[in-house]
């Protein structure tokens, strides 16, 4: 996979040369190209923003360096093996649509990405519309919090991205349990993990975990998913299907409080009042 970054801080992404991210390009799994958006300006100073049309509070990015960048991008790519194919622009923004791992697995199947991170009050409208007449454009979020521009963002999605490409991962850290990937996982937090001595400061590792029963042991720990998620993430616990569960699972269910709601079609406390 190709990935193009354009950015006013590529020292913001330095962590792309570190880790799992780093690993993958120093392998040729990922070939990551940073861009400093002020090579794409013309006038001294190397202005990016201006004063927002209409008024309001910060500034804007102005069009004109994000088109001549965007030009570039596109006709980098062309000449490097991408021939005949546009990227994905990816645009990190608040107003965005959520960055989920369905997003990121959609992303992680294109061979090439360009992520354009904005800073201040984001980019002139004109250049996502226009971008979008030339190549697929993707708006998305990661999340219900502000963050003062899109570069942080970035490298949330890429990590998420870089992940799923096929032999990043090694088989000890395979992707097939993870929480929202689909399968058995699906919409359940994990929960916890142990690892030696089997006892430290006087606190011992759940016996199970040490009785060498493969099947009691999964059933375990599908159980303590079960109660993580419905207690830090009951949205989730919205989503889940009877059919998802066996009748032990079910009674395991019935001792958290939960209780298949045949009417509402989902799952309830029993504690919870019945809406009428
Ligand atoms: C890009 C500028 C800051 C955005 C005024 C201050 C994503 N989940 C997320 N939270 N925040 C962002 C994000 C914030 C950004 C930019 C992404 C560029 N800002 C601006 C508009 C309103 N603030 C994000 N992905």
């Amino acid at each position: 996979m190709r990935i193009d970054v354009v950015t006013i801080f590529p020292e913001y992404l330095e962590p792309l040369n570190v880790s799992l991210v780093g690993k993958a390009r120093a392998r040729g799994q990922l070939d990551v190209h940073l861009h400093d958006l002020r090579q794409w300006t013309t006038d001294i100073h190397r202005t990016v923003d201006d004063t927002p049309y209409g008024g309001g509070p910060g500034m804007v990015m102005k069009p004109e360096p994000w088109g001549a960048a965007l030009d570039a991008v596109l006709a980098a790519g062309a000449e490097s093996g991408t021939v005949g194919e546009v990227p994905t622009l990816v645009v990190p923004t608040p107003s965005g649509r959520p960055f989920t791992q369905e997003l990121a697995q959609d992303l992680a199947a294109r061979p090439w990405l360009a992520f354009a991170p904005a800073r201040y009050e984001g980019i002139d409208r004109r250049v996502i519309e226009e971008a979008a007449t030339r190549m697929p454009v993707v708006e998305a979020s990661i999340g219900d919090y502000v963050l003062a521009g899109g570069e942080v963002a970035v490298l949330v999605m890429v990590e998420a991205i870089a992940r799923l490409l096929p032999g990043v991962l090694g088989n000890a850290e395979s992707h097939r349990d993870d929480s929202f990937a689909p399968g058995a996982m699906a919409d359940l937090l994990e929960g916890p993990v142990y690892t030696k001595p089997a006892e430290w400061r006087g606190r011992e590792v759940p016996e199970i975990l040490l009785s060498g029963h493969h099947g009691k042991i999964a059933q375990w720990r599908r159980e303590q998913a079960f109660a993580r998620t419905l207690a830090h993430r009951p949205d989730l616990v919205d989503r889940w299907q009877r059919e998802a569960f066996s009748k032990k699972e079910r009674e395991a269910l019935s001792v958290l409080g939960l209780a298949w709601d045949e009417t509402a079609g989902r799952f309830r406390s029993v504690a919870d009042p019945v809406e009428q």
